[in-house]
């Protein structure tokens, strides 16, 4: 089984920033908290990170065929993208969305969830333990197909 960890714009800007919303640990501590928990399930995992809109609609249309699952935080794209919502309802392949905050609970304007539509579940305000969660219950749903 192999999933794809997808980022959006700043997220490289993990740990440098806005601790009080996103924590003190780095992009590479959470790529490599990733990596462990796919060893533990007994997956594999591919992270990568963009600060553009159609390059995330180009990777998960290249997931076609590669990978099993996408777990996604498409950051301030969450609240704007229809073409980033288009793609994952048109490559069928079962996502769930994170965020390391709970934008439900910020601005107005990050209530909106274009994604959301599209997902098997959402896992938000959890800091990036939330992507381990997001794997896990990708895991699971997967699990259940296959079997
Ligand atoms: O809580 C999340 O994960 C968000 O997706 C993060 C986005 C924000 O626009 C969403 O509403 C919620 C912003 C990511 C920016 O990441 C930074 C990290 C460190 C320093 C500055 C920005």
């Amino acid at each position: 089984m192999h999933i794809l960890v997808l980022n959006g714009p700043n997220l490289n800007l993990l740990g440098v920033r806005e601790p009080e919303h996103y924590g003190t640990q780095t992009y590479a501590d959470l790529t490599a908290m990733i990596a462990q928990e796919a060893e533990s399930l007994g997956i594999t995992a591919e992270c990568r990170q963009t600060n553009h809109e159609g390059t995330l609609v180009d990777w998960i249309q290249e997931a076609r065929g590669t990978a099993d699952g996408i777990v996604i935080n498409p950051a301030a794209y969450t609240h704007t993208s229809v073409a980033i919502l288009d793609a994952v309802k048109a490559v069928q392949i079962p996502t769930v969305e994170v965020h390391i905050s709970d934008p439900d609970t910020r601005d107005e304007f990050r209530k909106i969830s274009y994604i959301r539509a599209a997902c098997i579940g959402t896992v938000k305000g959890k800091g990036l333990p939330g992507y381990l969660e997001a794997m896990r219950t990708l895991k699971a749903y997967l699990d259940t197909r296959t079997t």
